[in-house]
């Protein structure tokens, strides 16, 4: 039986349900539970706290597990990193009172900087050769330089938000990270087997999430113009539409290319275009 960690409450137990949904395990996720059983396949849930699951999956209490890019570097774990998860994206930043001039990363130098994450912190500072104090403290970091704690922070950054209503400004992107998947190196036959498939259907659904399915109705002399702008995942399907003289093309694109080439779509005389998306995809 697979047993995977998921985080109980916070940023990434959504995204972690969303996907473990779409890729068709059945489960009930009640709030107080610890672990449910997965219906439909050989498999369990924990669901634990982000910070303790590196650990869990490197012990082999859990096998598999989703944090953090963040939390992975952090804690160090000697666990294998299965796949990027494309989800729960943020960014860990330096950031410094709003009215300092920053000089670039010498700025740091014997500077006092609080964090939740010392070690990422360590590691940048050694990159760069630079020696600073390290305050380790566990939340609400961006308020440490307006109580006096610390004069830097490093922390997560989203929208940048946090930052501005603190006074603080970001001055360094240390790393970027996104939701990953993470696996026990020492997993039997069987629980790899499992893996795999679950990976199977990660990468499906991470797939779909790019693409769009694309329906338009366009005039049979422009046919071969648009089925060269939409090449589909063989070729577009072009189909006869009742009135004659029109064909129904659908095809796949991904979202961005879309909307490259809407105007030229338009221009050479598509109606009718609908967008639908689409929930898995194998090629
Ligand atoms: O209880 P538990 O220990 O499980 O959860 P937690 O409180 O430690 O973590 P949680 O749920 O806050 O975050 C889990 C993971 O989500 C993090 O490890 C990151 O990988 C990812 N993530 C994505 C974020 C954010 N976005 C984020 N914005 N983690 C935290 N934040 C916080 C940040 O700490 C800061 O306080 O949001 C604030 C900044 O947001 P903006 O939008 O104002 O910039
Ligand atoms: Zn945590």
């Amino acid at each position: 039986m697979l047993k995977i960690a998921i985080q109980k409450s916070g940023r990434l137990s959504e995204g972690s349900i969303d996907l473990l949904k779409k890729c068709s395990l059945k489960f009930r996720n009640s709030h107080n539970q610890l672990m449910t059983p997965v219906q439909n396949f050989d498999a369990q849930l924990l669901f634990l706290r982000d910070d303790d699951i590196p650990q869990y999956v490197q012990d082999g209490v859990a096998d598999v597990g989703i944090i953090g890019e963040n939390v992975f570097l952090e804690h160090q774990a000697d666990v294998e990193v299965v796949k990027k998860l494309g989800f729960s994206k943020c960014r860990v930043c330096l950031a410094i009172p709003k009215n300092e001039q920053y000089t670039g990363v010498e700025y740091f130098r014997g500077k006092n900087i609080a964090t939740s994450y010392p070690n990422i912190l360590k590691t940048f500072l050694a990159t760069h050769g630079l020696e600073a104090g390290i305050h380790n403290i566990s939340g609400s970091v961006e308020i440490a330089p307006s109580i006096g704690l610390a004069e830097a922070i490093m922390d997560i950054v989203s929208t940048g938000s946090t930052l501005l209503s603190n006074g603080l400004k970001e001055v360094e992107t240390v790393l970027r990270s996104e939701a990953i998947l993470i696996a026990n190196k020492g997993m039997g036959k069987e629980d790899k087997a499992l893996l795999q498939e679950i990976l199977f259907r990660i990468e499906s659904v991470l797939k779909a999430r790019d693409f769009k399915y694309v329906l338009l109705n366009a005039p049979n002399d422009k046919i071969q113009d648009i089925v060269e702008m939409l090449p589909g995942m063989k070729s577009p399907t072009v189909l006869p539409l009742a009135e004659s003289g029109w064909s129904s093309i659908h095809s796949v694109m991904s979202e961005g290319k879309f909307w490259e080439n809407i105007d030229r779509l338009k221009s050479l005389g598509a109606q009718g275009i609908l967008i639908v998306p689409i929930e898995k995809m194998v090629l």
